[in-house]
Order: C-alpha cells, then sequence, then structure tokens
C-alpha cells in the first residue's frame, strides 16, 4: 500500500476513493503537523491537495519520496512544479472539468452587478418598494463590450456565453489566438480603455501579478467594471478599493481575493461592489469531477501509466 499525505479536507466521495488506494495520513488534523511529518515523511509516495493548499517545496523537501502531486483544482499557483519534477516528482490537475461551472458563475456576477440583483433583493425585503418606489434604474450587458483577460479553456467557454448575451467580446493574452473570432489586443491597457467589462481568468503566476493595476483600472473607467474569477493577486487589490472609493471605476465582482477568506476590509462596505467566496467552481457536479480526476490521477501513477491531466511547464 502507498502512503498518501492529505493535506486538507476534499469533496467526500474523493477521500472515500483515495483512501481505498493507500494509507491517507490527515496532515490538517494532525495537532503536531512537524511530528507526524517527521514520522511518517519519508513514506509519503503521494500527496493529495487542491488550489489553496498546494504543496510547496518545504513540505516537498520533507517528502523525500514524494512522486506524485495530485491537486483538486485546476491553478496551481501554489506549487512549484519545476521544484516538484526536480525532485522527481509529477504535478496534476483537474482542467476542462471545472470549465463550465467557471463560466457561468462569471455571467452570474456580471448580471448581478449590472442589474444590482442583491441590493434589489434587500430592497424588495425591506419593503422599500412600497415605501421609496420603484428600485433605481440599472446598466445591461446587451451591446456592452467585454475585455477577457486570459482566453484560455475558462475564457473561451466564457466568450461563448457573452456572445449569445449580444456582448461584443474582445480579449487579451500573451499571443493572439488566430483561431478565434474575438479580437485580439496586444496592450492590456488599450484593451481596458475599449472595454465596459474587464473580465479576469488567467492563471496567477508571477508574470499576473498585480497586472491589473492602477493604471489598467482607470483605462477601464468609471463606466467600467472589474470581474475576477482567477486568482487575487492578478489585480491590486488596494489599488481596485481606491478606484472604487474614487469613482475612477465604476464596480467589481470578485470571486478572488488577495486574502483569502479575508478580503480587503474597505471592500465589504462598498457599492457597486458583488463579492464572492471563491466558489466558482463550487457545484456538486463540478466538485464531484474535480474529486475524480484527483482519484484517476492516482490510480493512473499506481498503475504507472501517464497521468491523466499532469502539469507540465
Ligand atoms: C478551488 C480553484 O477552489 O481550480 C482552481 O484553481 O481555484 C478552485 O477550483 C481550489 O482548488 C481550492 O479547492
Amino acid at each position: 500500500m502507498s502512503d498518501i499525505l492529505m493535506i486538507g479536507p476534499m469533496h467526500p466521495v474523493c477521500m472515500e476513493e483515495i483512501a481505498k488506494l493507500g494509507t491517507v495520513h490527515r496532515l490538517w488534523e494532525a495537532k503536531d503537523k512537524e511530528a507526524m511529518l517527521d514520522e511518517i515523511g519519508p513514506k509519503i509516495e503521494i500527496v493529495a491537495t487542491d488550489g489553496h493548499h498546494g504543496c510547496r517545496p518545504d513540505l516537498m523537501k520533507r517528502l523525500p519520496n514524494l512522486k506524485l502531486i495530485s491537486s483538486y483544482g485546476v491553478g496551481y499557483d501554489n506549487i512549484d512544479v519545476p521544484a516538484a519534477n526536480a525532485h522527481g516528482a509529477r504535478v496534476s490537475n483537474t482542467p476542462d472539468v471545472l470549465n463550465d461551472a467557471m463560466a457561468e458563475i462569471t455571467v452570474g456576477l456580471m448580471v448581478a452587478l449590472a442589474r444590482r440583483i442583491p441590493e434589489a433583493d434587500a430592497y424588495t425585503r425591506a419593503g422599500d418598494w412600497a415605501g421609496k418606489g420603484n428600485f433605481p434604474l440599472t446598466a445591461e450587458l446587451t451591446g456592452a463590450t467585454a475585455g477577457i483577460l486570459g482566453l484560455g479553456r475558462i475564457g473561451k467557454e466564457i466568450a461563448r456565453r457573452l456572445v449569445p448575451m449580444k456582448m461584443q467580446v474582445v480579449y487579451h493574452g500573451r499571443r493572439e489566438q488566430k483561431d478565434q473570432p474575438y479580437r485580439y489586443f496586444p496592450s492590456l491597457i488599450e484593451m481596458a480603455k475599449a472595454a465596459d467589462w474587464l473580465v479576469v481568468i488567467t492563471p496567477g503566476t508571477s508574470e499576473t501579478t498585480k497586472l491589473v493595476d492602477a493604471e489598467v483600472l482607470k483605462a477601464l473607467g468609471p463606466e467600467g467594471a472589474l470581474v475576477n474569477v482567477a486568482r487575487g493577486a492578478v489585480v491590486d487589490e488596494a489599488a481596485l478599493v481606491e478606484a472604487l472609493k474614487s469613482g475612477t471605476l465604476g464596480g467589481a465582482a470578485l470571486d478572488v481575493f488577495e486574502e483569502e477568506p479575508r478580503p480587503h476590509p474597505e471592500l465589504l462596505t462598498m457599492p457597486r461592489t458583488i463579492l464572492s467566496p471563491h466558489q466558482g467552481s463550487a457545484t456538486r457536479r463540478t466538485r464531484q469531477a474535480m474529486g475524480q480526476l484527483v482519484v484517476d490521477n492516482i490510480k493512473a501513477h499506481l498503475k504507472g501509466a501517464p497521468l491523466l491531466t499532469e502539469v507540465k511547464e
């Protein structure tokens, strides 16, 4: 039986399935994590983790016989893949199975922000409809331009949903994708100037850290809105707070934050924002599929077969 280190709790079905594949050690339950790692570290062959906990080089050092890091999430910003490979371990993630859920929440956040759905709900419940009259007029997505930052697998699913909503879709990324029907902007600032919405769905890497800064937000403008469903680190959150406060930016819908689970305190009380607790992929259907992929990658490793979804850098 292989020894598997689970860093944090996972989907229940996934935990049950993994338990059938080896001896599972639950790091998050250990009273003394260091003592646990001293004891079991040398025999660990597999780490099961998620995008939040990752597997950092200091943990890898405690696991000299590590061969696989199977992660529950598409983003692997908390796993140093070159360090893992140099250590002799392969890394797998869960791409594609979450594209639909991610695209769906993106559209939902955009409609909620434009039509002010949470505020309208509070207005109705508070009896303000009868007391104060009709809710103020809102904006709509129809006819607006969405600039997608990162036209990858999820970005394309978002674009596919925004076009039938009668939006113009444009994109920015490291390179133009000639097979895509959307206009490419080589410059993020120029795209932000042209767009009403900036939809951030680019991976969190050292190159994308604070890519959306004060200048980009200013280019988006007082009628513009930011949507971030990627990683909090891609947006300069302090600059975002300033832009919203000063009105240089119209609004923001955020599923991810610089510090999770504690968003910038000023965001919590700000109007023209929709805040969501990093739940883009958190539907029963998608999380089940992600869990299955974690399990299937472990099974492939144990059989000596190629991983289903290996991260290659
Ligand atoms: C998860 C994610 O929330 O896939 C990702 O990259 O951000 C999410 O699906 C994450 O893996 C933590 O469970």
